[in-house]
């Protein structure tokens, strides 16, 4: 469920009319956001023609986790961090491509900002969808001029905003201030993101689940035998649900917002603490997930409420409707109760 607008509203007016809500706001993090929002209309503008423009492919080099970095990735980051880095209110980026923190001009500014800056980029050179997130927090230190990673880990409920870009059939942007969700579709006519949808609220069950099943064998018990139940008929619950796997978070999370369900990145043998980056890919979407009515958890905690040890540091998520999200948990917890 989400408000059709029924007017034409851009995202640069969405953004000051919420700002006029708020009197003492100094309208710092409206121009954060529509640094972000400028950055992604020229990266939508690359991810669109990339097969023709040669900057598919690799580029030889790994990130962090040792994965080949994609030319867009780096384009991507280059082109958010140069944007957020022009309007001096972001001291700190920390990016999945960047290994360390990245100081910005502005020691003095007061936000820190992580990036995905292209997520589910291995899905780039088979023209399937893939997204840019970022999540935003204010700096503690705030009059320290020396910025330190320590800044940087804060836990999720600290977010002041945090957003997705998703480059698929249209592109969309999806961001929260912690107010509602709201999304806005970029209009290449006009060049400007037009609202599409505000104040989500995502179903409280749904009837698709999302996971890579091919890791099956190295699930546990409990979680095996909630894909079972997914699988079985029972007409009541809409089972047996449908399996959508993108492998590109942001468009499985998206359209879990959209459609209810469950998106599911277990630990597993090749990712004990699970695979996805807790900072700047589960916060950020557990974000806008909470706030359209919806429940994240890494299986004993609420994703956004774990304490980060590291700026890269990875979790296992269980992200999606209440009742499917309490679905699973019930399985895990009870197998997990089961005497061996
Ligand atoms: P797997 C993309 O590389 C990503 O980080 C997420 O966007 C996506 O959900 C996940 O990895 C896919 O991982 O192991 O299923 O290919």
């Amino acid at each position: 469920m989400t408000n059709k607008p029924t007017k034409l509203v851009t995202l640069d007016e969405y953004i000051i009319q919420s700002q006029n809500r708020f009197p003492g706001a100094t309208g710092e993090l409206s121009q954060l956001l529509r640094d972000i929002g400028l950055a992604a209309k020229i990266i939508s503008r690359e991810v669109n023609k990339a097969g023709i423009t040669s900057l598919l492919g690799v580029d030889g080099s790994r990130n962090i986790h040792g994965e080949s970095v994609k030319k867009l990735d780096l384009f991507a980051d280059q082109q958010l961090i140069s944007a957020l880095d022009r309007s001096l209110i972001t001291c700190m980026v920390i990016s999945e491509e960047n290994d360390g923190i990245v100081r910005l001009n502005s020691q003095g500014g007061k936000y820190i900002v992580y990036l995905d800056p292209l997520d589910g980029s291995s899905n780039i050179d088979v023209n399937v969808s893939i997204g840019s997130i970022f999540s935003i927090y204010m700096r503690q230190s705030r009059f320290d001029p020396n910025i330190v990673e320590s800044d940087a880990l804060q836990p999720g409920i600290r977010q002041v905003a945090a957003g997705y870009v998703l480059y698929g059939s249209s592109t969309i942007m999806v961001y929260t201030t912690g107010m509602g969700v709201s999304a806005f579709t970029l209009d290449p006519s006009i060049g400007e993101f037009i609202l599409s949808d505000d104040d989500f609220e995502m179903p409280d069950h749904g009837t698709i689940y999302s996971i890579n099943e091919g890791s099956y064998n190295s699930w546990g018990n409990g979680l095996k035998k909630y894909i079972k139940y997914c699988q079985l008929e029972d007409q009541e619950s809409g089972r047996p649900y449908s399996a959508r796997y993108i492998g590109s978070m942001v468009a499985d999370v998206h359209r879990t917002l959209v459609k209810g369900g469950i998106f599911i990145y277990p630990s597993s043998k090749r990712y004990p603490e699970g695979k996805l980056r807790l900072m700047y890919e589960c916060n950020p979407l557990s974000f806008i997930i909470e706030q359209a009515g919806g429940v994240a958890t890494n299986g004993n905690k609420r994703i956004m409420e774990i304490q980060p040890d590291a700026i890269h540091e990875r979790t296992p998520i269980y992200i999606g409707s209440r009742k499917n999200v309490e679905e699973v948990i019930r399985f895990i917890t009870e197998e997990a109760e089961v005497p061996v």
